[in-house]
């Protein structure tokens, strides 16, 4: 597994990552880690200093967080040529506020 993907299934914002990533196909290079923010004592803190999730650890010790970021990232490493996210344009701008409004949507 190259990457960590902290997350919380109860959590909406997970969502996000998990549809990325199978879109573009890394779904396979991700390893899931369930953290429940405010729950057991546990926090991911120490990688994130707003412990929140998604978070996501690469191979090379970089953390990135925050959904879009996430979504982004995972994005530009597709394996199968599929991009959720276009590179510029009007195309761009929607699919960033779908991804916005899926916050809405993914609300468990
Ligand atoms: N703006 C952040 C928000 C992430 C967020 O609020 N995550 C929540 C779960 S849906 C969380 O980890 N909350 C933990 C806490 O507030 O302690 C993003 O888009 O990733």
């Amino acid at each position: 597994m190259a990457m960590k993907l902290f997350y919380s299934p109860t959590h909406n914002f997970i969502h996000k990552s998990v549809v990325v990533a199978e879109e573009v196909g890394v779904w396979d290079q991700i390893e899931e880690v369930p953290v429940y923010p405010r729950e057991h004592g546990y926090s991911i803190a120490a990688i994130n200093p707003l412990a929140k999730v998604p978070t996501l650890a690469l191979e090379d010790g970089t953390v990135l967080f925050g959904s879009q970021t996430v979504a982004e990232y995972l994005d530009s490493i597709s394996a199968n040529a599929v991009r959720v996210f276009p590179a510029s344009g009007p195309d761009r701008w929607d699919a960033l506020t779908r991804l916005s409004r899926a916050d809405l949507f993914l609300i468990l």
